[in-house]
């Protein structure tokens, strides 16, 4: 269904500015944002697509602590990634600015001061727990201790990752801070709350009578937030990093990430059009559309909303299409454990082929339920649809129209009922894709726009104009420039989707480029109209790429089980194995006479905290071997021991006894020496081979 607002703001989630874009990223957000943005400006409508860098809040905080820079440097960095990223891959956005800007700054404070003003937040001191060691208060999140259900070590303050629990900090076991490993304190704090409860009931109206063809995903978590119960919200914190509260005695305390943040779709708006920005956001006319991620629906349309009511002057999101989640190969996509395709990667591998993620990002949505990437899926993708279908149909009509025609477009005399059929098969196309897509059905949409394609390819597979051209060169004509009317209509039907193929695609008909509405003409290619340089559309993808990136995910995996179990040793407080040493020959072994001994005697060295003086039995003769494990363990443990001993050692005079050889231990995880004794005892003297 068409809508008739005036115009349409567009917003898209603001990427937490502390690592780089993901395929989960663009699959469930940027990606039909964009082509949501780009669908309406060809249809010629007003609008404004905004997006920008998130700043603030912990997790830029702690990214700064584990790369021991500064949480500025943090943001410099990612903002840019991010922001190069989006770029390249065609992500139109109007302005994409960042919540550390001045106008971010003045904006979100006066916002607060705006409801602080009006007398719309309490004010509650409360005890909050405190991380001496990092001088911090700890957000649930960078809480951990023992689940109270299942027992699990390192379960978090707001959730048990292993039973799936949701907990709060206090019914931790054994409370302990994430970030410094210390036990915490309660410290006594005051903070902003917005009193969500108040809105409750305006909220319960608004979505649950007033929005009932929201997504049945969002509609359904908006509903059982508000079955539950809404409770104030804090909109401060201590940290000191963020946007000061702007009133008195509120020093040390900054707006809450979540609180900024969605102002930043303002602010970037107000930077973008600084006399002109209130129509975006204050106009009844104006649609506003929020693109998000599951994990953000609670924000932006219980959160944010309020917000906007509590102030008054503001439009309310017409809709909130919020998509679930993208798996990797039937993995969760996680950047902690570099399970992820990321945008800079794949345009190394893969150049010029952004718009290949595009598309199989599109097709394979995770618009209703979490779905799954595999790189199987995007070779298929590529090589049996843009490529056999799209790239086959418009190379052939290409590679004929020059063969045939010179590159002319031949005149089209003698319709048929068949070419008529096709014409109008393809202009009905339209309404079809047009109702998808206003109903953010994306996925279903893209299905529609590789429908034209399908049927072009098949009507010239079924018309074989190569085998008429002895015959028929009138009828070749016909079909030839039939085909290439739906050459000019795949251009506009994918240019939301694809745009980089569609402009590829128009200079290869040498033609501007269109407006949606064209879609379904059937006179865009005029006859002996002259058309571009033919070039392949779409290059299959080839087994040994995909493989590359399979090999490149499996050691991603490898690699993470490394870190995984060293960081396990090190919280464990064990240390990890030295790392292997480089080769050696067998010969290098031979020569070490490795054998077995017993200790007759053991007397501690005077004035040494570390060496015993042992007496040992090699079953070839008696020796004194000096050995610094006098730390580990007493003369008396050591005496009537059967140890190894490397016999053939040059000796050595420590501390004024000559040493003969070096007995044979083993560190433990805690760093303590052991020694190494045959399983079953053996003759002195017997050789380890
Ligand atoms: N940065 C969370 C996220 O990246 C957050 C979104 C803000 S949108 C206003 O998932
Ligand atoms: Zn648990």
């Amino acid at each position: 269904m068409e809508k008739n607002f005036k115009r349409y703001t567009i917003t898209a989630a603001l990427p937490y500015a502390n690592g780089g874009v993901h395929i989960g990223h663009l699959a469930g957000v940027y990606v039909p944002a964009d082509i949501y943005a780009r669908f309406l400006r060809l249809q010629g409508k007003d609008v404004l697509f905004v997006c920008g860098s998130d700043e603030h809040g912990v997790p830029i905080t702690l990214k700064a602590k584990q790369l021991g820079c500064s949480p500025q440097d943090v943001v410099d960095k990612y903002h840019n990634l991010i922001k190069d990223s989006f770029e390249q891959f065609g992500i139109s956005f109007d302005i994409y600015s960042r919540t550390t800007s001045k106008t971010h700054t003045e904006t979100a404070s006066k916002f607060f001061r705006d409801l602080y003003d009006k007398g719309l937040f309490i004010e509650r001191e409360t005890e909050q727990y405190f991380d001496t060691e990092a001088n911090t208060f700890l957000a649930d999140r960078y809480i951990t201790g023992t689940c109270p259900k299942c027992g699990n070590p390192s379960a978090y303050g707001d959730q048990c990752e292993k039973c799936g629990s949701t907990l709060s900090p206090e019914e931790l076991i054994n409370p302990r801070s994430a970030i410094s490993g210390s036990p915490l304190i309660k410290k006594k704090t005051k903070h902003w709350y917005l009193p969500l409860d108040h809105y409750e009931g305006w909220l319960r109206q608004w979505i649950l009578d007033g929005h009932k063809e929201w997504k049945t995903n969002v509609y359904g978590q908006c509903k059982s937030w508000l079955d539950g119960g809404l409770k104030p919200r804090a909109v401060s914190r201590d940290l000191d990093w963020g946007i000061p509260v702007p009133v008195k005695g509120a020093e040390g305390k900054v707006l809450y990430v979540w609180f900024d943040a969605p102002i930043g779709y303002i602010s970037n708006t107000r930077e973008l059009y600084p006399d002109d920005w209130e129509k975006w956001w204050k106009d009844k006319d104006t649609e506003l559309i929020h693109f998000i991620g599951k994990d953000n629906i609670v924000f932006h349309c219980i959160v944010f909303p309020s917000m906007l009511k509590a102030h008054g002057d503001y439009i309310l999101p017409e809709n909130v299409p919020a998509n679930e989640f993208l798996n990797l190969e039937g993995n969760k996509i996680s950047t902690s454990r570099n399970w992820a395709v990321w945008l800079d990667e794949y345009l190394v591998d893969f150049p010029q082929k952004q718009d290949v993620l595009r598309y199989v990002l599109c097709a394979n949505a995770p618009e209703t339920k979490d779905n799954d990437f595999t790189w199987k899926d995007f070779q298929t993708r590529n090589n049996s649809e843009l490529v056999a279908i799209y790239g086959n149909f418009v190379n052939r009509a290409l590679v004929l129209t020059r063969k045939y025609f010179d590159g002319k477009v031949p005149s089209a005399d003698n319709l048929t009922d068949t070419d008529r059929n096709i014409l109008l098969q393809i202009g009905s196309l339209r309404s079809s894709i047009e109702n998808s897509l206003y109903a953010f059905r994306f996925r279903e949409a893209l299905k529609t726009a590789m429908d034209m394609a399908r049927l072009g390819n098949k009507y010239l597979a079924d018309s074989e104009p190569w085998k008429l051209a002895k015959s028929d060169m009138n009828r070749v004509a016909t079909i030839l420039n039939t085909a290439l009317q739906i050459c000019a209509n795949l251009t506009i039907i994918f240019d939301p989707f694809i745009p980089f193929s569609s402009e590829k695609l128009r200079k290869m008909l040498d033609i501007r480029k269109m407006e949606w509405n064209d879609l379904g003409r059937t006179d865009i290619m005029k006859a002996g109209h002259v058309l571009g340089k033919t070039a392949l559309l779409f290059e299959k993808i080839e087994d040994d790429q995909i493989e590359a990136q399979i090999m490149k995910l499996q050691k991603a995996k490898k690699d993470n089980e490394a870190k995984a179990a060293e960081q396990a040793l090190k919280t464990s407080g064990k240390n990890p194995p030295k790392p292997l040493k480089n080769g050696c020959v067998y010969g290098d072994f031979e020569k070490m006479d490795i054998r077995t001994a017993t200790v007759k005697e053991a007397v501690r060295v005077p004035k040494t905290d570390k060496l015993l003086k042992l007496t040992i039995d090699t079953g070839v003769d008696i020796r004194t071997i000096v050995s610094g494990i006098a730390e580990f363990y007493t003369p008396e443990e050591m005496t009537g021991r059967q140890i190894c001993i490397l016999a053939n050692l040059e000796p050595r005079i420590i501390r004024g006894i000559s040493s003969k050889g070096m007995i044979l231990m083993a560190k433990d995880e805690n760093g303590r020496m052991r020694f190494i004794t045959p399983q079953d005892k053996v003759d002195n003297g017997a050789s380890v081979c």
